[in-house]
């Protein structure tokens, strides 16, 4: 499309000084709408969201420290990416403390019960690429999605924490492609398998925590467009192709 002098002029409203009535917050703070942080709404939300997220991180070093059993020769990468996940694990406690609020832990084990169980029949048969699939692409891809929308409409305190952790999941999101580029061949169908099997139970994660997420300001679809946008750039960086990326992405629809 070629965009004409015209369609890059501000529109007629926006033509001088910004108009912000008596009384109102700056224009930078209108920007994103900001929820009530101590509304009993938002406290209520936050318990369960939070509560996945600690589990999220908790079960997150778990599962690389049952990787390093499967690559012995990669232990000390390992054990350091598990000790990361336990400092996120503490940056977003201490969220939720900031907010006086307590994370609901029985529901975040049952939100991840459908993906640890994949992931620990996968261990019992020493099939690391399925565990490499679920914890380092699937896993961290939905954190990054989540923590990415997060960050504008988080409380100034949980922010700061949410970038710093962010920065580390790409770390994790790049070991597993790492892994599965270098041996794609080998890899090819337990991938194929591992994604039809698992992509669906995300799909159904985003589904089960959209209405908690919209009351923090997050809407499912850019939780789901980001998810979908990490996941397919990792596919296209470990080796598929346009076409294969579209149908593994295609899991998603089905199962
Ligand atoms: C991997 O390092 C950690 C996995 C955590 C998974 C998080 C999923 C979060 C879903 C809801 C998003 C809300 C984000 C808010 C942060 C307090
Ligand atoms: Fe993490
Ligand atoms: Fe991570």
């Amino acid at each position: 499309m070629v965009v004409t002098p015209t369609e890059l002029s501000p529109a007629p409203g926006l033509v001088g000084a910004p108009q912000v009535a008596p009384g109102a917050a700056p224009l930078e703070q209108q920007a994103t709408d900001l929820p009530d942080f101590s509304s009993a709404a938002y406290k209520d939300a936050y318990s369960r969201i939070n509560g996945i997220v600690i589990e999220g991180e908790q079960e997150a070093h778990d599962n690389y420290l049952s990787i390093a059993q499967l690559l012995p020769q990669q232990a000390d990468e390992l054990a350091r990416l598990a000790r990361m996940e336990m400092k996120h694990k503490k940056g977003f406690a201490a969220c939720a403390a900031n907010l006086g609020v307590t994370a609901d832990m029985k529901f975040a084990s049952e939100f991840f019960t459908p993906l640890r169980e994949n992931f620990q029949l996968a261990l019992a048969e020493q099939k690391l690429v399925t565990c490499l699939l679920i914890q380092s692409i699937l896993i961290e891809a939905f954190a990054i999605a989540a923590y990415h929308i997060y960050i504008p409409v988080a409380d100034p305190f949980a922010r700061k924490i949410t970038e710093g952790v962010v920065q580390d999941e790409y770390t994790h999101l790049n070991y597993g492609q790492q892994w599965l580029k270098a041996n794609l061949e080998s890899s090819r169908s337990e991938l194929e398998e591992a994604n039809r099997a698992n992509l669906p139970h995300v799909r159904r994660m985003l589904e089960q925590v959209a209405d908690d997420a919209s009351v923090l300001h997050m809407e499912k679809e850019d939780l789901m467009a980001d998810f979908m946008a990490s996941y397919q750039e990792v596919l296209s960086e470990i080796g598929f192709s346009s076409r294969e990326i579209a149908r593994l992405a295609t899991a998603a629809l089905l199962g």
